[in-house]
């Protein structure tokens, strides 16, 4: 047929992927002190990309004295001359976004068009913002002058790799902190692509330092006794963990975790503008985001309409090699993800929920789970409860705008939430009641570093970006 399918790949060749790396730390690469190393994989094939050390009890000692060292210069600087290293990283991410998007594809099993679009740009975005704090943090409406925290340990997740570091660093800088940097284990190399973009932009040694490594790099970082200030982004359970170890020592914490959040739509939302935000609240990016619209609450009387013309639109997702630039669906960014969502998933069908995916054929090597629906879901079934950070849909209904918001509320999460309504007194009063960090209203997942983003209950506390994203770095 003249319409056939015709892949559309972007070159890998665009990215030098080195056989292995280092540990960032004061200005320089070096393997760790106890030269164990762990290896970092493409989702999409298997294939072993690199290997990185692995950084001990050593290492960390290492970095954060760096840090602490590079404090005191770096936090004298005149809030103009930071600034002018923030706009220099902002730049340099820009020039070189096409390789950092193939290489976070390469490392995360996401679609190339997802990381070319959103997470490069939004981490420059993310440092052109805080630039432009840098000198101004006097006018922030946080007293005459704020001071900042000292060394900032700072461990994130898998889903964004370089979007998460940059939601940390950006606000750590240009509010004059240093900070020690833990990427998540399986996506270690977009944060060693970022050093380099340090050492490109001439920042100086011990202001930025990255230490890959495991959970127990992670735990011996946050538990340094000369660390100031804590920041994390990943599974309740750790965050809860990381809460424990900080408490009573003085630290400074903020904690980003799970989500459950709910995508309301009203009989008077028009069908196909909600299904684009349905499709995108829980497919993009897999389905792996912490404030994913993983459940959706639709009004009984439209109910069986939405969730035909939702079922129409799945069948025309591309799931596929992530570096093709017509993939809507990429790789899971684990072996371990991908037996948790098939495990809860699993559940969801044993407790009598109605499973549904399209007729999708998944790749034979790597990550992979289809696109997938669950309809007659009861408030009480795991899958309407739990975090399952997959492809996978919960479909729930309501009657009244008080029966949505307290099915919405009806979770231990409070991370996001989307309302669908012509009506604005009736979007207004539904996000008003509910508890969740963001609402986002006739959309989803969109994202700006102007605007605080953060949970309510167990899905953490304090905020990233916005001005009230700079407290969490500042005394005041
Ligand atoms: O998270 P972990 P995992 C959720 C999601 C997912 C589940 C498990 O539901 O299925 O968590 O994912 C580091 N002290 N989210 O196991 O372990 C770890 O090395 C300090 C939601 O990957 O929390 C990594 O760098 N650090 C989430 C980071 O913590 C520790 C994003 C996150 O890993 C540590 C990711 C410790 N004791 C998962 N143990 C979101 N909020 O977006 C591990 N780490």
């Amino acid at each position: 047929s003249p319409f056939a399918y015709a892949p559309a790949p972007e070159s890998r060749a665009v990215v030098d992927i080195a056989p292995s790396y280092g540990l960032f730390v004061d200005g320089a690469f070096d393997a760790a002190a106890d030269g164990r190393v762990l290896k970092t994989l493409a989702p999409a094939t298997e294939e072993v990309l690199s290997e990185v050390a692995h950084a001990g009890p050593d290492d960390v000692e290492r970095a954060v004295r760096a840090a602490r060292r590079a404090f005191e210069k770096w936090s004298a600087l005149p809030g103009a001359a930071r600034a002018k290293y923030l706009f220099r990283i902002a730049r340099i991410l820009q020039e070189r976004s096409r390789e950092l998007a193939v290489l976070e594809t390469l490392d995360n099993g996401k679609p190339i068009k997802e990381t070319r679009d959103f997470d490069v740009p939004q981490a420059a975005a993310h440092f052109f913002y805080h630039a432009g704090w840098a000198d101004k943090l006097a006018h922030a409406g946080l007293g005459p002058d704020p001071r900042p925290l000292g060394v900032a340990a700072q461990v994130v997740p898998w889903n964004f790799p370089l979007l998460m570091l940059a939601w940390k660093i950006a606000p750590a800088l240009a509010t004059g902190n240093t900070v020690v940097l833990k990427p998540a284990e399986t996506t270690p190399l977009s944060a060693l692509f970022f050093a380099d973009v340090c050492r490109q932009a001439g920042l100086p040694r011990g202001v930025v330092n990255i230490l890959t490594g495991d959970g127990s790099t992670g735990a011996a970082l946050v538990a340094h006794p000369d660390v100031d200030k804590v920041a994390f982004t990943g599974s309740t359970e750790v965050g809860k963990a990381i809460a424990r170890e900080v408490a009573g020592t003085g630290k400074k914490v903020t904690l980003e975790l799970g989500g459950k959040g709910a995508n309301i739509v009203f009989d008077d939302a028009p069908v196909d503008q909600a299904v684009e935000g349905i499709v995108t609240g829980i497919f993009f990016n897999q389905g792996q985001v912490c404030c994913a619209g993983s459940r959706l609450l639709v009004q009984e009387s439209v109910a069986d309409e939405v969730v035909e013309s939702l079922k129409r639109r799945l069948g025309t997702l591309r799931l596929g090699d992530p570096l093709d630039k017509n993939t809507d669906i990429g790789a899971i960014n684990s072996a371990q993800q991908l037996a948790k969502i098939r495990e809860l998933t699993g559940i969801g069908e044993a407790e009598g929920a109605e499973r549904w995916s399209p007729p999708c054929e998944l790749p034979t090597s790597g990550y992979w789970f289809p696109p997938t629906l669950f309809t007659g879901v009861a408030q009480a079934h795991t899958v309407a409860q739990d975090e399952i950070f997959g492809p996978v849909l919960s479909v729930l209904t309501f009657r009244t705008p008080d029966e949505a918001v307290a099915k919405a509320n009806n979770t231990p999460y409070g991370l996001s939430a989307g309302v669908w309504t012509e009506k604005g007194s009736r979007m207004l009063a539904v996000a008003d009641r509910l508890r969740a960090g963001v609402v986002w209203a006739n959309t989803f997942n969109k994202f700006d570093p102007t605007s605080p983003f953060g949970g309510y209950k167990e899905s953490g506390y304090g905020r990233e970006g916005g001005r009230h994203g700079l407290e969490a770095y500042l005394d005041v």
